[in-house]
């Protein structure tokens, strides 16, 4: 398991910051934004794009989270075997007329993407959906692309990304490993 450092806290911290200014630049401010995270790592990352919007244009937007899980525990087989699927949603605003923006940590057949998308339309109508992560690893399986990444990170399949973020796993770090 050879592992390489791709992101430090400063490097994290800089793309979070970059990515905000690129939502209020595209957005016109934030008017009608609400961020939502897909768990587990996309909702720190909700949080602290909240926090640096704020800095910005002065205004909160709401977040929300949704928890999209394989029924299943092979990480290695996902795409060959079923879809993720929707376990729980935690949104309350109304999302009608809202430009949503999913935000998860790491991109990768985008199969995670569309069941967020799938929910997101059962709870409300939203007029946008945009997404955000912190990590594009490629691979994509559907035709799905983020608006908004950190960094793109060309793998193998025989990598995986390993997302730390300080308030699940105390370090800001993003790292690969050979499996
Ligand atoms: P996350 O919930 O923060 O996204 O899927 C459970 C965890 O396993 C994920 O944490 C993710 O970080 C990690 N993980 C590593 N490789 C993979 C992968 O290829 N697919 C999935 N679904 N998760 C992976
Ligand atoms: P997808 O559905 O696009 O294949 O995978 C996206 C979801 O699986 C994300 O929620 C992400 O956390 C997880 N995932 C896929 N590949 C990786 C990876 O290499 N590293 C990490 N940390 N998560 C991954
Ligand atoms: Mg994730």
């Amino acid at each position: 398991k050879k592992k390489t450092e791709i992101l430090d806290q400063p490097a994290i911290n800089r793309a979070l910051t970059r990515i905000a200014h690129e939502i209020v630049e595209r957005n016109k401010g934030g008017k009608d934004l609400v961020l939502v995270g897909i768990k587990t790592r996309g909702v720190p990352l909700t949080k602290r794009l909240q926090e640096k919007i704020k800095q910005i244009e002065a205004i909160e937007v709401p977040i929300g989270e949704l928890d999209i899980t394989l029924y299943r525990d092979d990480l290695e087989k996902i795409s060959q075997h079923g879809d993720p699927e929707l376990k729980a949603t935690n949104i309350d605003v109304d999302l009608t007329g809202k430009k949503v923006i999913l935000l998860d940590d790491v991109l990768y057949t985008g199969r995670t993407v569309r069941a967020a998308m799938d929910a997101v339309m059962d709870i409300g109508r939203p007029s946008q959906i945009q997404l955000g992560v912190l990590v594009d690893r490629g691979h994509r399986e559907l035709p799905i692309r983020a608006d908004y990444a950190g960094k793109n990170i060309p793998t193998s399949d025989k990598e995986i990304v390993v997302v730390q973020l300080t308030e699940i796993d105390e370090v800001d770090q993003v790292s690969i490993y050979e499996k």
